[in-house]
């Protein structure tokens, strides 16, 4: 069934959705909006987007955010009625490995620089210039714990987003002349690809990250997300962190046995 793109639905872009949050959140909001859903990869994009398309008018985009080029031809390639999106959500982010710093790999410290912060910088710049422009607009930038507290071989992943923190406060700022609402998601202990991809599909040393706890699931994230749209016009949630049960912080963590 095709969906007719409706006037009064609002167009939300998501980055990273192919997998995690990303793919979760848009799950979360098919019903409601519009959504551009963005990634790496094409199949999983286009699968998603066949899933969606029954509650949804979805267009796909599939780039390298962290390639600046790429992030440039991608947005342009949007038509007017898209480019008018209201809700941008930076999702793009992962942890390129778990190492002591003076061990660590200059490689996964370009990419956690290249795609949590610059990639999150490259495309808000393009979607900013046409918020700015109608006066009105959201970004939900996703933080972390991470972003406020270092933890013992965190060090470059924590920088990275404890800069996506100064960047969502930055943004709040900078903003606020042009009645935009910025608001930053920090969750803990999130159950997705995130350690996979951390740990090179190492998926025992994944696991182990989540052993003996209930960790939170990307849904748990999504809802979030949805509560902070659901909000009243007049009312930005700013901040939320949100950890599962047993975490307390970056480093308290209570485990069964
Ligand atoms: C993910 C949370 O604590 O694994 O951003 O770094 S943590």
């Amino acid at each position: 069934m095709k969906v007719a793109q409706s006037k009064d639905r609002k167009i939300i872009l998501i980055t990273g959705s192919t997998s995690g949050i990303g793919e979760a959140t848009a799950l979360a909001l098919a019903d409601d909006y519009d959504l551009i859903l963005c990634g790496r990869r094409k199949t999983k994009l286009e699968k998603i987007k066949d899933d969606l398309s029954p509650k949804s008018k979805i267009k796909t985009l599939c780039f390298d955010i962290s390639d600046k080029s790429q992030v440039e031809n991608a947005y342009e390639s949007l038509s007017d009625e898209w480019k008018k999106i209201d809700v941008l959500i930076n999702n793009a982010g992962n942890a390129h490995g778990l190492d002591f710093i003076q061990e660590g790999d200059t490689n996964d410290w370009d990419n956690m620089i290249d795609i949590n912060v610059k990639g999150l910088l490259y495309l808000s710049r393009h979607v900013l210039k046409d918020m700015v422009n109608v006066n009105k607009g959201h970004i939900i930038n996703l933080g972390s714990i991470a972003g406020t507290e270092v933890y013992a071989k965190g060090n470059v992943y924590c920088a990275s987003k404890f800069a996506v923190d100064a960047i969502t406060k930055g943004m709040r700022v900078d903003l606020n002349n042009h009645n935009i609402k910025v608001s930053q998601v920090s969750p803990g202990l999130v159950n997705t690809e995130f350690s996979e991809v951390r740990f090179k599909g190492d998926k025992e040393k994944a696991d182990s990250i989540y052993k003996g706890i209930e960790p939170l699931y990307a849904e748990d994230v999504a809802r979030v997300i949805k509560f902070i749209l659901d909000s009243p016009e007049n009312v930005n949630i700013s901040e939320v962190s949100l950890l599962p049960r047993s975490q307390a912080s970056s480093t308290v963590v209570k485990r069964k046995s």
